[in-house]
């Protein structure tokens, strides 16, 4: 056995039968394994120890660990076969009583290399792709959760999952961290073909039906500086939506949600009915300038002098057009957004 480094990254993948693109995710995810670069050239170069240990990786995670289970056990002085029946075992064990069955790790596994393939494919470099990368072990377990529930068509534990999400944190936490990450995810599982279309608007249904829950019972009813809210004409991402209506209520605010496409002469009219302080627009689905510019102007045109803002995926490009309008762009730390908004209205009223 050697440390020396002296196999190619396709060689080992033959070697062991673990694909190239999950060796780079585990050295970029869990720092397993280490290879050394060649002196004449950038590639990677394994050792013999290095192919045997993952060898012994793959064998785990082929009886249903997780790399992340898998790989402390690597550490252990481990010789034998038996040896590691044995730590599966007890592994098989612990996991029955978050699931039954073994399906659950295995699904997971699978949304997970799916997930790292994802973050290797195009798609993950396009503009307004959100990675989500979430720290705690809690939290990751009832993302999991949600997660499974969705890709088995499972309303009643897809229902449960997410009541009992609702009891981790504050409603603002629970969809930044919780929902947010769900659904970063489920897009990036839809566009590498991984999930359909009916179990992202199943997702979309449970979790925007929560969130409703959330804002309604976080909302007050008087006293405060009024939002209204509404996504752009043709627009119908409302969770996005939905999110920005939690920070601006943690802000202070109270809002008024109007929901998908909204064209602005719907906007002019809720406008003279509520007297709202500011108006905020999500845009997420990104629109070309040339096509965005008339709309903008077509919401300037409404408003007015009337404080106004766009946020969303699909915004970052549209700054200077709707500067020069006189709208904000909701770039930058919350704090920033929240002290433009601010500003904005003081100088107005
Ligand atoms: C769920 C979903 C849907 C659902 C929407 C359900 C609903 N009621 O919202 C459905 C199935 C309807 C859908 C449809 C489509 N979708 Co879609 N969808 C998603 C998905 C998976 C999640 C969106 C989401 O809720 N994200 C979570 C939120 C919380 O994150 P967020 O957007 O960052 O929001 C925060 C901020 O942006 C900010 N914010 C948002 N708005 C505002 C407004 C203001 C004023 C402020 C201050 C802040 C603010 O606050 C939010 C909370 O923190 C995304 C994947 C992804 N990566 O997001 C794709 C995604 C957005 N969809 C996409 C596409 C392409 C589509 C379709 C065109 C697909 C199709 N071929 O039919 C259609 C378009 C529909 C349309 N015309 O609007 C692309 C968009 C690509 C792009 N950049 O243009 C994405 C990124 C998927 C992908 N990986 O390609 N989708």
């Amino acid at each position: 056995m050697t440390k020396q480094g002296r196999y190619r990254i396709q060689t080992v993948s033959q070697m062991t039968g673990i694909s190239t693109a999950t060796l780079r995710a585990w050295e970029r995810r869990y720092g397993i394994p280490k290879p050394v670069r060649g002196e004449s050239s950038s590639y990677r170069l394994y050792s013999e120890d290095e192919v045997s240990m993952l060898k012994k990786l793959k064998t785990l995670c082929d009886q249903g660990l997780a790399p992340s289970e898998a790989i402390p056990l690597l550490s252990e002085d481990i010789g034998s076969l038996e040896h590691y029946d044995a730590l599966l075992k007890k592994n098989a064990e612990a996991q029955s009583e978050i699931s039954s069955t073994q399906d659950f790790s295995q699904q997971i596994q699978e949304i997970k290399i799916a997930d790292s393939a994802f973050k290797q494919s195009p798609s993950a470099k396009s503009d307004g792709v959100r990675q989500a990368i979430p720290q705690d072990p809690k939290i990751s377990q009832t993302i999991d959760l949600i997660l499974k529930a969705i890709l088995d068509y499972q309303p009643i534990a897809l229902e449960n999952h997410i009541r009992s999400a609702l009891g981790l944190g504050s409603p603002k936490w629970v969809f930044d961290e919780i929902f947010a990450t769900v659904l970063v995810k489920i897009g990036n599982l839809w566009s590498i073909g991984q999930l359909s279309i009916a179990q992202e608007h199943l997702a979309s249904e449970y979790i925007g039906n929560a969130t409703r829950d959330l804002l309604r019972l976080v909302q007050s009813d008087e006293g405060q500086k009024l939002i209204l809210l509404a996504c752009v004409e043709n627009e119908f991402h409302t969770l996005p939506l939905y999110g920005s209506a939690l920070h601006f209520i943690q802000w202070g605010y109270r809002v008024v949600i109007l929901g998908a496409n909204t064209p602005a002469r719907a906007l002019k009219e809720s406008m003279i009915a509520i007297k709202p302080h500011a108006v905020g627009l999500s845009i997420t689905q990104k629109i070309a300038i040339e096509q965005a510019k008339p709309l903008m102007q077509s919401y300037a045109d409404v408003f007015e002098d009337l404080p106004w803002m766009i946020g969303g995926q699909g915004c970052d490009h549209l700054k200077n057009y709707v500067e020069k309008l006189g709208g904000i762009v909701a770039i930058g730390s919350p704090q920033e957004i929240k002290q433009k908004l601010e500003i904005s209205i003081s100088l107005q009223r």
